[in-house]
């Protein structure tokens, strides 16, 4: 029987995701763009569960997952893996200007994904949730009154006139702005309603129409967001 966890789609070799099982956090942004690719990936925490995932952590392969290995390359950091992906699949630019770009707001999405996850843990990863919550509430209406909107703005303009981010070209920065602005509705859902752009509504409706996406996002490999991910819904730290 074939393994549910090995999604071979298309011809390219085998790539490993390492990620932790249970949550989509930075792993899903990745899948995001290996089902987009439509390429064969081994999905190491959804089949073997943590225990891989502990071992990579504890060699030099990066100080975080996700980690993901193909022939001879490890790499960490989820915009890193985005860009080689993207790089191998058409979903960045060739030319360098743009392709630098692309990974400028990657890594613009990752420092919103740390504002973002530090609002429930403002104080220290290593403690709950609930032991740090009035710090966390306190963080989450700062965010909600100034940073929140400054973040939406900065995304909107760039697709003010465009469908795409960089030179109206798809690529992986889509994909993870798609993901991140997902995240967003589904952890302030109050805030979400008042406070989105209809570019960023529109480019939304975009992406979620692109096939082969659609059929990951519509399928039951689909990470859903929950309590133990970066995006977490607690109705406290959404604006009242
Ligand atoms: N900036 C890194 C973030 C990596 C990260 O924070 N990973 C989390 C899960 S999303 C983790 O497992 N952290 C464990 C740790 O920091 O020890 C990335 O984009 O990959």
């Amino acid at each position: 029987m074939l393994d549910p966890f090995i999604f071979v789609v298309g011809k390219h070799s085998m790539y490993q995701l390492y990620y932790w099982p249970g949550l989509p956090g930075c792993g899903e942004f990745i899948r995001l763009v290996l089902e987009h690719a439509k390429v064969a990936y081994e999905d190491i925490g959804l089949r073997q569960g943590f225990e891989p995932i502990v071992a990579m952590k504890q060699t030099i392969a990066g100080f975080a997952p996700p980690y993901f290995v193909h022939g001879e390359t490890t790499l960490a950091q989820m915009p890193a893996i985005c860009m080689y992906l993207g790089q191998r699949h058409g979903l960045c630019p060739a030319d360098h200007g743009d392709s630098t770009r692309v990974l400028q707001l990657l890594l613009t999405i990752s420092d919103t994904l740390s504002e973002i996850h530090d609002l429930h843990h403002p104080l220290s990863i290593a403690k709950t949730y609930e032991q740090q919550k009035d710090a966390a509430l306190q963080c989450a209406q700062e965010f909600h009154q100034n940073r929140l909107q400054q973040w939406i703005t900065f995304y909107s303009k760039l697709l003010i006139e465009q469908n795409w981010l960089v030179r109206n070209n798809l690529s992986v920065a889509d994909l993870a702005l798609f993901q991140l602005v997902s995240g967003i509705e589904y952890a302030f859902p109050t805030a979400f309603i008042k406070l989105i752009s209809p570019e960023l509504l529109q480019h939304q409706a975009h992406t979620r129409r692109l096939q082969p996406l659609k059929n990951y996002l519509n399928s039951s490999r689909r990470q859903p967001f929950n309590e133990t991910g970066i995006f977490r819904h607690y109705k406290e730290l959404d604006l009242a």
